[in-house]
């Protein structure tokens, strides 16, 4: 594991959406955008792990699966932003995302099944390819989960469901919307489950290597479940969250938490090489054409 280039990833994605939420404000960005400020140490930690040919399937709150992934900030934002040379043209925008074996949808568990199935057709070919789908605890709710749950174990599909459960489906706490627990629902069909409460990649990227490492070589499915938090609004200014409960998690800030094992000066010099860039990538982006829409039916 190196904890330097986990926490430059981390950086990547973290100012990477705080400059969007400034666009936005300014108008500047096409259609809505959920951050995944506070949440940056579950990407990395999972997703530097991953193969080239493992298949990722993300969600609404996508942005930072997609800078995990792919260190593509001038792809992303100039989809984001309309742009011509955005990494889908310009006509994904924030929540449909495509590139090599990662795909997104703001369809909350439209893509599980399909997940399922493309770990289905990578243990048919023999390739131990794993499929990876990250799903919000907000997404529990949709019945098509289960039926990829079922049909997992009796398949035994190399598939790890990642549960970012952030305590919140937009505005709706959890206690108001899960009954029982989360891992309870996987064991009932048989798949393995556990949890872990942590913000430190330290701690994250570890866990996960096990359990990567067990989806891969046992061909078997798994549901992980990372209690986080999140340090913005669902989407855009929709927060009601108490102020002491965000004051409370912003102490674990993966950030500072990963920054401890680091020197000062080297987490300064990061900083200000990833803030130098996106400056730059911003301007190209929005000197850059924009998406052209001739030939799609509006
Ligand atoms: C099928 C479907 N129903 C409703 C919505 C509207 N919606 C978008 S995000 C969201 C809450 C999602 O909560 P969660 O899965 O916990 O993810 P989080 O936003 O907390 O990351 C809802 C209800 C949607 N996108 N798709």
């Amino acid at each position: 594991m190196d904890l330097k280039s986990l926490y430059k990833q981390m950086l990547n994605i973290r100012y990477f959406e705080e400059r969007l939420l400034k666009l936005f404000d300014e108008g500047a960005v096409y259609g809505t955008t959920h951050t995944y400020v506070g949440q940056e140490a579950n990407a990395v930690s999972i997703i530097s792990q991953l193969k080239d040919d493992d298949v990722i399937f993300s969600n609404h709150r996508c942005h930072g699966h997609y800078l995990a992934r792919f260190d593509d900030p001038e792809g992303l934002l100039a989809e984001l932003m309309g742009k011509e040379k955005g990494v889908c043209g310009g006509r994904g925008g924030s929540q449909h995302l495509y590139r090599k074996n990662f795909y997104t949808s703001g369809v909350q568990g439209g893509f599980s099944p399909i997940a399922a199935g493309i770990g289905f057709a990578e243990k048919a070919k023999g390739t131990k390819n794993i499929s990876v789908a990250f799903i919000g605890d907000g997404t529990l709710g949709q019945g098509v989960v289960y039926e990829t749950l079922n049909l997992s174990s009796l398949l035994r599909i190399p598939l790890l469901i990642v549960v970012e459960n952030n305590f919140y489906a937009q505005t709706t706490p959890i206690s108001q919307n899960l009954a029982g627990s989360i891992i309870a629902r996987a064991k009932a069909f048989d798949v393995a489950a556990g949890e872990i409460s942590s913000t430190d990649v330290n701690e994250l990227y570890p866990h996960f290597s096990k359990i990567i490492s067990k989806v891969r070589n046992e061909q078997v499915p798994h549901m992980e479940v990372i209690n986080t938090y999140r340090f913005r609004a669902h989407s855009k200014g929709d927060d009601y969250r108490p102020k002491d409960e965000i004051a409370a998690f912003l102490k674990n800030d993966p950030l500072i938490l990963a920054a401890r094992n680091l020197q000062n000066a080297e987490c300064e010099n990061l900083k200000s090489e990833v803030a130098g860039r996106l400056n730059s990538i911003e301007q190209m982006v929005r000197n850059s054409a924009d998406a052209q829409l001739q030939g799609v039916e509006l």
